[in-house]
């Protein structure tokens, strides 16, 4: 069985591999500018009291879901986190859907009930976000192993932070998919604090990716800023899922750079320099300088992903705002199964 551990990281973005065709560059810097600016719009919304409960942005991640989710189709099904408004809308939910979601207004996702860490759109194949921290790689495996039964070539795809990988769930997800071969890629989002807890306070090792080896699975590290990066690695290991040659753990490396939760304080734990310093490295500039640097497109044609994607994050907010919320005579729906 192949047992690889790759450092695919680089200062220098898209050099990884043949850089896709330009309408797919244009599609990975959309999504990364809709997630942005429709967390944006959140983070703002849950300052000014509209929004309740936890409010976790990936501003600074980006890369990471785009980059994984434009290989995946509709049928794929995702495995999400806490942090998991990104993986949301990578997959498909609409920002309307999202933002009507956090304000619990029956037109969100879950039809209000969900808020941000219970977002269910199976009709894109977004399994749910969680609150609870990592049972995505078990729900995977379990995704996998049924479509590997029922002979589809189908895949399940676990998204899971750094503070996940010590849980007992890592060990048992990853090991039953390999074992058995299952078309599952284990996304780990190495962002390096769990919370307020340091990665390397939490593991003597923190080099994720060199697990795959325990497992005898691949274990691929990318810059998680570097949606060109990612999209290269996570190409191969989705080819690898669906054509039955089993599952993937791919360690992006990536960073938050707003406060674990909105409203949380952000500091104590790390210093403003390191923030800043990642700052430089954010996901959206990096990429746009690349592209727009090789020639590959023009500014007018960001200019243009821009300015639809601004008008689409603030018809969200308004869309949310007035819609209605959920009848409380309905409260009792959907806890008890019909049949
Ligand atoms: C099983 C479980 N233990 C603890 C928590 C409390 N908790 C919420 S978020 C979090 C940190 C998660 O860190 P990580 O997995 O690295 O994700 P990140 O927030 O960095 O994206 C913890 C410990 C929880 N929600 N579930
Ligand atoms: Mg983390």
């Amino acid at each position: 069985m192949e047992s690889t551990t790759t450092h695919a990281l680089s200062d220098n973005p898209g050099e990884l591999g043949t850089l896709p065709d330009k309408q797919v560059l244009l599609a990975l810097y959309r999504t990364m500018v809709v997630i942005r600016r429709t967390e944006e719009q959140l983070a703002k919304a849950y300052l000014s009291g509209l929004i309740h409960g936890a409010c976790h942005t990936y501003i600074g991640e980006e890369a990471v879901a785009t980059g994984v989710c434009a290989h995946l189709r509709i049928d794929d099904a995702i495995f999400s986190t806490h942090r998991g408004h990104g993986h949301a809308l990578a997959k498909g939910v609409t920002p309307r859907e999202l933002m009507a979601e956090l304000f619990g207004r029956v037109t969100g996702c879950s039809h209000g009930r969900g808020g941000s860490m219970h977002l269910f759109a199976p009709e894109v194949g977004l399994m749910g976000t969680s609150g609870i921290v990592g049972p995505s790689m078990l729900m995977a495996a379990g995704a996998g192993y049924s479509f590997k039964l029922l002979k589809t070539d189908r895949v399940g795809v676990a998204f899971f932070g750094d503070g996940a990988v010590n849980n007992g769930a890592f060990h048992e997800g990853i090991n039953m998919a390999s074992i058995w071969d299952l078309p599952v890629i284990f996304v780990c989002e190495n962002n390096m604090y769990a919370t307020e807890v340091p990665f390397a306070s939490a593991t003597r090792n923190t080099d994720v990716a060199a697990r795959g080896a325990i497992y005898g699975l691949p274990g691929i590290a990318v810059d998680g800023n570097d949606v060109l990066a990612v999209w290269h690695a996570a190409a191969e290991a989705v080819r690898r899922a669906r054509a039955g040659e089993g599952p993937t753990l791919l360690e992006c490396r990536t960073y938050r750079t707003r406060s674990h939760s909105e409203g949380m304080r952000d500091a104590g734990y790390r210093t403003r320099e390191e923030v800043d310093e990642w700052r430089t490295r954010d996901p959206i500039t990096t990429f746009r300088r690349h592209v727009l640097a090789d020639g590959h497109v023009i500014t007018d044609e960001l200019a243009r992903i821009d300015a639809e994607v601004e008008e689409l994050a603030t018809d969200a907010l308004a869309f949310a705002q007035n819609s209605p919320w959920p009848d409380p005579a309905t409260a009792a729906d959907h806890i008890f199964s019909a049949k």
